[in-house]
């Protein structure tokens, strides 16, 4: 396993569960200190990707590969915060939009060697769309950036959420029939939501098996994992039962400052992963 740390360049996510914050250099030279693994980017758009140069010139790959961090994953919640698209929006030009956002973002994560998120893209309900007709949205859009994916040698990660945020998919379970068949995306297991909705979750992950493809490492409160009260042994158990060799990343607030919760998670992961 891999340990990553979460940095949101997206101003309209303030507040939000991400550990550092606004200056990339910044966020990755702390990544680096401490000794992660790799970093998790919650950007405000593709063009960020082509655009975004250090004060070297250097691109976002380059500054990654410099400072030896992998890019383990590539958020696309700013297509939501920031404008507002959602794969099940009732709308058909939004959800088009919707879906080129993501299009373009899949490009940029696999120049990147990353995978791409859908998380709060994914949509819900309404009240002028039924959670059948969502959820039929949510799987031909799944299904058509995973033809691109396979194109791109890329990977989609796509991730339940809890009640209060989505009706789509809540639980792996619910992930993994909307994801089957495809063959390029896996589920995004956050242990937040998980908290929230599963029953077992050390069960939920062994029963996921091999289509888990990324970890949210945040405890029950979406604090640093150790500031809350879960149960971190059998889950860290169960994703070595199923061979897990993926990154544990910390998509947890900045409590009680970025730097704190950065030392807590990296001390959790040496707890539970490397000393374990
Ligand atoms: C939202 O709650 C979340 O967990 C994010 O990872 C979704 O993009
Ligand atoms: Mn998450």
């Amino acid at each position: 396993m891999k340990s990553a740390i979460t940095i949101s360049l997206v101003s309209q996510s303030r507040g939000g569960p991400f550990v550092l914050w606004d200056d990339l250099a910044v966020g990755m030279d702390l990544a680096k200190s401490l000794g992660f693994d790799g970093i998790e980017i919650f950007a405000p758009g593709p063009e960020f990707f082509v655009e975004y140069k250090d004060s070297s010139g250097n691109s976002v790959l380059s500054m990654a590969r410099e400072r030896g961090l992998a890019i383990a994953a590539i958020g696309t919640g700013a297509g939501w915060v920031k404008h507002r698209l959602s794969m099940a929006d009732p709308d058909s030009s939004v959800r088009r939009s919707a879906m080129e956002f993501l299009e373009k973002m899949l490009h940029a994560a696999s120049e990147l060697r990353a995978p791409m998120i859908i998380g709060s893209m994914q949509g819900r309900s309404s009240p002028s769309v039924s959670s059948e007709q969502a959820r039929g949205w949510l799987r031909e859009g799944l299904a058509s950036l995973d033809t691109t994916a396979s194109k791109l040698e890329a990977e989609i990660l796509y991730e339940p959420l809890n009640r209060y945020e989505t009706d789509q998919a809540t639980t792996l379970a619910g992930g993994l029939e909307l994801i089957a068949g495809l063959q390029k995306t896996r589920l995004l297991a956050d242990w937040f939501h998980m908290n929230i909705e599963e029953t077992d979750m050390a069960e939920s992950l062994r029963q996921a098996g091999s289509a888990v493809g990324h970890i949210h490492f945040a405890d029950t409160n979406r604090r640093a994992v150790g500031f809350g009260h879960l149960q971190v042994g059998p889950l860290i158990a169960a994703l070595r039962d199923i061979g897990y060799e993926g990154f544990l990343s910390a998509e947890v607030f900045a409590w009680p400052d970025s730097k704190t919760a950065a030392e807590q998670t990296i001390a959790a992961y040496r707890r539970w992963v490397e000393a374990s």
